[in-house]
């Protein structure tokens, strides 16, 4: 399957509810005031949240108010452009710099966000792409956590190194940047464990694991994604600020897309953050961590060409 079209299947369900309510207006001439509201409530709908939504529906607004024909594909066009200035530099490619190997990067977020998933297929991606890789399994405040990481690396033959469980997290850190380091290794994926941003203690833990490995590296971590489950993103900016303040954040991972998640999170998540958006999760598969790209995005939230007439 082409990047486009997992990034079409992905955001269906955010992509069926804007352009089956633009549809249905078109269906029925130009835009009345019924129909408007019908397309606010599908911005609301895909989580695009209040205030994004509020935005589209002005500039749909301000052009209906001069243009009483203006139909349900004009407002999809107008919300198309919108969308994109909101997301004006969110994109972002991850490159690796060979001078700085090995490189860090950390997964930090709340339970259940999809770190560990997204680790694996990171490694995964990357190892395909001909740098090495190895995973550092230091969530040991969960039992199955280490059996999870160590499960993926079995089936996608990814290197890790693990703790036992109640392990030291930093010293389990510390040991996989001592292996990517004698190994020649390209990155150290750091895998941690799920923790609410309010919890004091869970987050002086992630404030250790950073001291302890720019014992080793000084720039290190060199990269730290806060990874967001798409279907819970729209009120996101008082944990971002937590973990930028304890860790420092370079990035976003937006997860679960495909699900529960309709799509908009993206944007409003990226108004809220104003951090680059390295990767979307769109399903789970190892192949469904996607580098974020505006123009695949808008393609599969607005087609150029109506929906139904696609599936
Ligand atoms: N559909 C879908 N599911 C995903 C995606 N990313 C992760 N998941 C699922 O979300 C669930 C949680 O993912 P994990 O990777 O275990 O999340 P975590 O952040 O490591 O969780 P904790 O370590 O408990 O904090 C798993 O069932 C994953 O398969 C995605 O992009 N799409
Ligand atoms: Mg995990």
């Amino acid at each position: 399957m082409g990047i486009f079209s997992r990034f079409k299947k992905g955001l269906q369900k955010g992509a069926q509810a804007v352009q089956g309510a633009l549809s249905a207006v078109t269906g029925r001439g130009s835009l009345d005031e019924e129909g408007l509201l019908r397309i606010e409530e599908a911005f609301y709908e895909s989580d695009f949240g209040v205030e994004a939504t509020e935005e589209i529906m002005d500039s749909i607004r301000e052009a209906h108010r001069s243009e009483k024909e203006l139909r349900g594909e004009d407002a999809g066009k107008i919300a198309r452009t919108v969308v994109e200035r909101f997301l004006k530099g969110s994109e972002a490619l991850f490159n690796l710099e060979p001078a700085k190997a090995p490189e860090v990067l950390c997964m930090i977020g709340v339970n259940g966000s999809g770190k560990t998933t997204t680790c694996a297929k990171l490694a995964h991606r990357l190892k395909k792409q001909g740098s090495k890789v190895v995973l550092g399994a230091c969530d040991t405040f969960r039992a199955a956590a280490t059996e999870q990481l160590k499960s993926w690396s079995d089936r996608l033959d990814l290197e890790i190194v693990a703790g036992h469980h109640g392990a030291d997290s930093a010293a389990v850190a510390f040991d996989a940047y001592s292996a990517g380091e004698s190994r020649g290794h390209d990155l150290v994926i750091i895998d941690t464990a799920g923790r609410l941003h309010v919890k004091e203690n869970l987050m002086d833990e992630l404030a250790k694991m950073k001291r302890v490995l720019q014992k080793r590296s000084e720039e290190a971590p060199h990269h730290s994604w806060l990874v967001i489950d798409g279907s819970t993103g729209t009120n996101v900016l008082e944990q971002a600020k937590a973990f930028h303040e304890k860790f420092g954040l370079t990035g976003v991972v937006v997860t679960k897309l495909d699900g529960t998640g309709k799509g908009g999170a993206v944007v409003s998540i990226y108004r809220q953050l104003k951090l680059p958006i390295y990767f979307i999760g769109l399903g789970e598969s190892p192949e469904d961590l996607q580098p974020f790209s505006i123009g695949h995005y808008l393609d599969s939230i607005f087609p150029p060409v109506p929906i139904e007439e696609t599936v």
